[in-house]
């Protein structure tokens, strides 16, 4: 399985997963779809599958385009999400196969939109897993609760995304790496993980390159909104339960000026 990164707009990502045997290819929140197609012809693949996230049209303005140019593409979306362009409307659980290596589950994961979906995608060989989690999960930190609750955000991130093998790629929809772990430092000043990826990610945007993928085992070790069930960090922004520090976390982080 190869995994490009496609950047579009000002921060936001586009992902393409080929399966290598067929060259059959899927591609994650395609907003600017000649972009995405000039990446296809690149790489010899043929664009069969969208996946999209959610429908902010930063993620989901693409794929009526996309449809007109590759009549015969499927464009996978949440059921409860009112995506532009859907043809194939997806719930949690529900998996489909991309070429002939790769099998996709849906993982519905509420909150920043009420039918979000995150795509968990594994392929035959020894490969690491990989999840496309949009505006649900970003490298250390997550989206705004725009259609949720913390509730919600925490079934999503802590319980559904949480038990996802610790060794799968993260894959997330916009390049916020920096300025949420400048904020995760603000929660957290002591974590020494916390400081180390910073002065990494720094060092990669620097160079223009891209801060992702993540993993999983990195998130449950830097990223605040991952790691509201440990009581030592419940008790730094002054809570009782893994929601209410959810809660805090957010609105702590609507109102930080970084
Ligand atoms: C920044 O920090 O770089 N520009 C600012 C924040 C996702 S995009 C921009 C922002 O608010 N981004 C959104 C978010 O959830 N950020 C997480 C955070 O701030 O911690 N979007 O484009 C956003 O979802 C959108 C599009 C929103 C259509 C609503 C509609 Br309707
Ligand atoms: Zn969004």
């Amino acid at each position: 399985m190869q995994i490009l990164h496609i950047p579009c707009l000002e921060d936001n990502y586009s992902y393409m997963i080929i399966d290598e045997a067929t060259k059959d290819a899927a591609v994650v929140d395609p907003v600017e779809p000649h972009k995405i197609l000039s990446v296809a012809q690149e790489n010899g693949a043929n664009l069969k599958l969208v996946l999209t996230t959610h429908h902010h049209w930063d993620h989901a303005g693409g794929n009526e385009k996309i449809k007109q140019l590759i009549p015969e593409i499927k464009i996978y979306g949440g059921a409860v999400d009112n995506v532009k362009g859907c043809t194939e409307k997806v719930e949690n659980g529900d998996r489909f196969s991309l070429g002939a290596d790769i099998n996709i589950l849906s993982l519905h994961t509420p909150c920043h939109t009420k039918g979000h979906i995150c795509y968990y995608v594994t392929a035959k060989e020894g490969d690491d897993p990989a999840v496309f989690t949009g505006d649900t999960l970003f490298v250390a930190g997550c989206g705004r609760f725009f259609e949720g609750t913390a509730e919600n955000m925490y079934q999503s991130l802590c319980v559904t995304l949480g038990s996802l093998p610790k060794p799968t790629r993260v894959y997330c929809g916009h390049e916020y790496t920096v300025k949420n772990l400048q904020f995760a430092l603000t929660v957290e000043p002591d974590n020494g993980k916390i400081s180390q990826k910073l002065a990494w990610a720094e060092q990669k945007r620097k160079s223009d390159l891209p801060t992702i993928p993540s993993t999983i085992d990195e998130e449950l070790e830097t990223n605040p909104f991952m790691r509201v069930d440990l009581p030592e960090l419940q008790e730094k922004v002054g809570c009782k339960s893994p929601v209410e520090a959810m809660k805090e976390i957010r609105q702590r982080k609507d109102n930080w000026r970084g």
